[in-house]
């Protein structure tokens, strides 16, 4: 098996938390987004949507969405569980996570590649040039500061998102609040039970990759 990942991206960084959290060991390539390693004729012969992380298995498939790479590597190293233990537990841990992808990193991504300079022209990640639409920005900076103001109703006083095991719901939403404090947003400073989990999930030695 080979990862494909890229240090300073948002994306891998949930597949490789995943990882050190499964405990599992595989070859990393590092892929320089920077300099568009991605768009390269090499990697899009791996990945056709042009996107970091890509999980290559032994038999070649490549899989190229971080969901993808967490189904399959929970099918075959399903200890410690992260997408949940019980059937019902997957289905609420798949419902959180859900919600934090589509609340969170979908308002990040129309935020930022619809505002930073570095995505101009390049406003959806993929092969296919789009410009940067501003009033996108706008509205994506409304919807995370607003998924930001609820975070600590979704973690409340449980331990973890989903209860008292950790999952990929938590690596979701730090993965998530990084990503906006790199863009100066950050938690409402009132935010108690979000706060106290952040700093109990930061601290795990998998956070630190
Ligand atoms: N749905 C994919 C999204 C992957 C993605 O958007 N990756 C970003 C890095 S965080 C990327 O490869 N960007 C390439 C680009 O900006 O052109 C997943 O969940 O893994």
């Amino acid at each position: 098996m080979r990862f494909y990942d890229c240090k300073t991206a948002p994306s891998p960084r949930r597949a490789r938390i995943f990882i050190a959290e499964k405990g599992i060991e595989i070859e990393t390539v590092e892929v320089d987004l920077r300099s568009g390693e991605h768009l390269k004729e090499e990697f899009v012969a791996l990945n056709a949507h042009a996107t970091v992380p890509v999980l290559q298995l032994e038999d070649g498939t490549c899989l190229s969405s971080t969901t993808a790479i967490w189904h399959y590597l929970d099918a075959v190293h399903p200890d410690p569980p992260l997408m949940g233990a019980s059937p019902i537990e997957r289905g609420r841990v798949a419902d959180l996570q859900w919600h934090i992808e589509m609340g969170g990193f979908m308002a990040m991504a129309e935020y930022m590649r619809n505002s930073a300079q570095g995505f101009k022209g390049r406003a959806l990640t993929g092969p296919v040039k789009y410009d940067q639409i501003p009033a996108l920005a706008e509205r994506g900076k409304q919807r995370i500061e607003r998924f930001l103001a609820e975070v600590d109703d979704l973690v409340g006083e449980k331990p973890f998102v989903a209860g008292d095991a950790f999952t990929v719901a938590d690596i979701d939403l730090l993965v998530l609040i990084d990503f906006a404090a790199w863009r100066k947003l950050a938690l409402p400073a009132d935010a108690t039970h979000a706060r106290r989990w952040y700093d109990a999930v930061s601290a795990r030695p998998s956070a630190a990759l």
